[in-house]
Parts: C-alpha cells; structure tokens; sequence
C-alpha cells in the first residue's frame, strides 16, 4: 500500500434550515395561533482517529467534503430534519492545521479521539416561538444559520517512542529487524527504504511481569540539504516529532578517520535546521557493523574525539550490543512517559 502522510482536504458543514411561518387551521378553530416549526441544524464535518487506518490516501483521491444542510421546518410545529454529519477517518498521529493560517486546531493521537471540525449551523426558530401578548401574530421565522467552510492540512505523525537516525545504508533496517518482527527491506545499496518502518520491540525485565514495549520507527537515510528537501529523508523528520529519544547510527564504512564526528554533527545539523525541538531531544550515539574490522578502528577514534560521549557499538550479524542499545532506548522512553504521566 503507498504511504501517504499529508493531505489537503476542503469540508463544509451544513446550512441550518429556516424556520417556518405558519399558523394553525382547523376546523372550528376560526383564528389559530402561529404554528411554523423550527429548522433542521446542519451537518457536522467529524474527523475521527481510527486504528484500522494506516496512511491518509484516500484523502489524495478525493479531497472536498461537504456536510447535508438542515430541512425547513413545517407546520404544526414540526421541525425540519437535520442535515447528516460526514465522518472523516484518519489513522491515529493524524495533526489537523487550518491549512490558511497554519495553526494546529487538534491533534489525534489516541484511537478513538474525535474532532468537530466544522460545526452544522443551527436551524431558525419558526414563528411559533414569536408569539406573544403583544403579537399574537407573527409573520416572521428566522433563517437557518450558515455552515462553515475551511481548508484543513492532515499531517500524520508516526507514533514512534524512538527513531533511527543516520545517513543510506548504514544499517538502520537491519537493526530493526534484529530488535523487533519488522520485516524491511535491506540491501547493500543508499535509499533501500522509501517509507518509515515500524516495529515493536520488547524490554524483557528480571522477572516475567516487568516486561515492557516500545515502538522503535527506521527512517529513510538523511543526506546533506535533507532539511531543505534533498533526498528522501526529509519528508520524513516529522515522525521523529513524537519520539522520546533518537538514535544516531554511524557505520565505520563511511567513518573518516581524520574527522570522525563528521557524519554525526552533519545530521545534527539536518535535525535542528528542520525542526529545533528536535534537536533537544535525547540522543543516543550507535555505531553499527561491529563484527566488520573497522568497528574496532572507529570506536576508538569516536572515543578520543568524543571522550565523554557514551557510544553504543553493536553489530546486527552478530548480535552484539544490541541489548544494551535497546536498554539505552528503554531508560530514554521510561524517563519520557514518567514526565508526560506527571504533566499529564
Ligand atoms: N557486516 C554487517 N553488515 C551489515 C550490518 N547491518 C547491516 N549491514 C549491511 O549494510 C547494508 C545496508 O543495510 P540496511 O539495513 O539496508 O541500511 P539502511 O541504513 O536501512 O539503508 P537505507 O534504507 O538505504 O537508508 C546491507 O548490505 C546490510 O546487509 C551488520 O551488522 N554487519
Ligand atoms: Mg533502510
């Protein structure tokens, strides 16, 4: 399935009815009072975060949404129908911004949370609630409420609690295969991943009941300019937005060993130039292919660079490190959800 994480979408909802002018008729009833019913309210435009949706396609083939408008009312005090709502459903991570000021109007993280993003209008009052001792009379109802009519940007953001960082082929795929059941696509050559990867990796505690889970996201690797739109990775940094921690991952194929922190500060740089609340959060320092003979050379020119730096070394062939790395990732997540429980 392609995976689409922005739309544009145009919705209006509904005109509330008029209200109605009538006056009762019947039989012996020679002069009957003003009997005209009130409007329907018009629809509401709802957007709603559902699990089963995965991406925001089906807003890129179809992109306008209007809510029914509410019937008149009638007589005998009976009052027009509502017009129906639209529901819109998105996949849970979807932010809603008025797509012409730019502001963020709602964001859907949990299934199940709920938007109205435009409200019905209401429907008029009909004339028989006019009445009164000085006009028993009255000619006049009033006219339905308009309805709403605004553009929204839909911007899924993965609900990731950790987020691989790193320039193409440096192996981000494969350690989330090895951490988690992802089943990416992996391959000795720079973009093998086009979309974000998901995976769910498991913290095994001392006793059986201490097990925890996170949801550890592989990106599309970052290139110089990736901020600006070079290469793919950009349109991907929002999904690191959610993410408690980020993981730097350096293969000591590409290392300079003159300049060892040259790819680590560069993609620093992407981050803060895209968005600067990325670049506060934690961030972790791993150094993949380990079981290659320059693992060894580039662990310790990262050392001497960075002495007070704690970097994660491990190897996805072979296994090593890797349980520290995701322990490093867990401590991160834990320390974040205590904060968001407290603020909470
Ligand atoms: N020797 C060795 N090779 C590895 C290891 N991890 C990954 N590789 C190889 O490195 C290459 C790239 O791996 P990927 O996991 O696809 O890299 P990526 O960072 O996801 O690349 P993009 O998706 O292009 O950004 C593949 O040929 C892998 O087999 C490792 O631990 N040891
Ligand atoms: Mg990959």
């Amino acid at each position: 399935m392609k995976f689409v994480d922005q739309a544009k979408i145009y919705i209006s909802s509904g005109h509330g009815g008029a209200g109605c002018v009538s006056f009762r008729r019947e039989k012996y009833i020679p002069k009957g009072g003003p009997d005209g019913g009130d409007g329907g309210r018009g629809g509401d435009v709802i957007i709603e975060a559902l699990s089963q949706k995965e991406t925001l396609l089906r807003f890129h083939l179809n992109q306008h949404f209007k809510a029914g408008n509410g019937r008149p009312g009638m007589g005998r005090r009976r009052s027009g129908e509502s017009g129906p709502d639209v529901r819109l459903a998105v996949p849970p991570g979807t932010v809603i911004f008025d797509a012409d000021t730019g502001e963020q109007l709602a964001d859907l993280a949990e299934p199940g949370s709920v938007y109205i993003a435009a409200k019905g209008g209401r429907g008029g009052l009909g004339n028989s609630n006019f009445a009164s001792g000085g006009n028993r009379t009255p000619r006049y109802a009033q006219p339905g409420e308009e309805g709403a009519s605004l553009r929204l940007r839909l911007e899924l953001r993965l609900l990731a609690d950790a987020g691989l960082v790193g320039y193409p082929n440096v192996g981000k795929s494969t350690l989330i295969s090895k951490l988690s059941a992802a089943k990416p696509k992996i391959a000795d050559y720079p973009f093998t991943t086009l979309v974000p990867n998901l995976g769910v990796v498991a913290v095994e505690g001392e006793r059986a009941y201490d097990g925890h889970s996170f949801v550890l996201a592989d990106l599309p690797g970052l290139i110089d300019g990736a901020a600006k739109g070079a290469g793919l990775g950009h349109q991907f940094l929002k999904h690191l937005s959610r993410c408690a921690v980020l993981v730097h991952v350096l293969d000591p194929l590409r290392l300079d060993l003159e300049d060892p922190t040259r790819d680590l500060e560069k993609i620093k740089k992407e981050l803060k130039a895209f968005d600067k609340e990325l670049a506060k959060k934690p961030q972790l320092i791993s150094i993949s292919k380990m079981d290659l003979a320059e693992g060894e050379e580039a662990v310790n020119a990262l050392k001497k660079a960075r002495p007070r730096t704690k970097f994660y070394p491990f190897s996805s062939a072979t296994g090593q490190g890797l349980t520290e790395l995701k322990w490093a990732m867990w401590n991160q997540i834990s320390k974040f959800r205590c904060e968001q429980d407290n603020n909470a």
